[in-house]
């Protein structure tokens, strides 16, 4: 009971069921356009439009997931870091040692990790962006119990050879980084842990 309030309370906000570790990672393989962008031709900072797409496209790749559009859509050295997907790996029996680690610290890893789970419901509710941030506020409506998060995307314009990136442009934009927290309690009960699970009079 107590980890998992504690895990309500502290998780704010990324969508992913308890991920297997990748055992026999692929390595991701060239699908995405080859555009006349390359290093020099990047634009300083990501327009809103853009922001959009790049919001989308990561959506997604939450709900639903395809190899070609990660790849287009991931920098190669991409990493997430989630301590919210670190608990649902992790649980039962969480250690402090799980948190505070990357999720993933590659794209090969992210490719086998997201490639092997089943769709997850996303929708965008808040989108921000910086120069070079993408803020996203979304729902996961599962039940009985919806799930709110935010991931916050770090983007680079898009280098020749990793995959394409997304653009309504010339200029496309890869996500080279997220950092993301959700309700990991809430989703944790949607998955049926005993400890985390809705009162009897909630919903069904
Ligand atoms: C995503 O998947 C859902 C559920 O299968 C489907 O209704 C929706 O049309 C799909 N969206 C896109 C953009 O492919
Ligand atoms: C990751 O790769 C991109 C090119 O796609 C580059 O701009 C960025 O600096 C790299 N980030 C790190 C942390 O190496
Ligand atoms: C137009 C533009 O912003 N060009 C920059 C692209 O990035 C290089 C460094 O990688 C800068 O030197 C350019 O000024």
């Amino acid at each position: 009971m107590r980890s998992c309030v504690l895990a309500s309370l502290f998780s704010l906000a990324v969508a992913y069921t308890p991920f297997e570790r990748p055992g026999h990672p692929s390595p991701p393989h060239h699908v995405g356009p080859v555009g006349p962008y390359h290093r020099g031709s990047n634009a300083t900072c990501i327009s809103a439009p853009d922001a959009s797409l790049i919001a989308t496209s990561f959506g997604l790749t939450i709900s639903n997931y395809t190899e070609a559009l990660a790849v287009q859509l991931f920098t190669s050295n991409f990493t997430d870091q989630s301590d919210s997907v670190n608990t649902l790996i992790h649980e039962p029996g969480l250690q402090a040692s799980d948190l505070g680690s990357l999720t993933f610290s590659s794209k090969v890893e992210f490719l086998a990790g997201q490639g092997a789970q089943p769709p997850v419901p996303f929708v965008i509710l808040n989108l921000w962006n910086t120069c070079n941030t993408v803020i996203i506020r979304w729902l996961s409506d599962q039940s009985p119990l919806p799930v709110q998060g935010i991931s916050i995307a770090t983007v680079e314009p898009a280098q020749p050879g990793e995959g394409g990136g997304f653009g309504t442009g010339a200029q496309k934009w890869q996500i080279s980084a997220i950092v993301a927290e959700f309700n990991s309690g809430a989703w944790l009960g949607n998955l049926g842990y005993p400890e985390c699970k809705p009162a009897a009079n909630t919903t069904a």
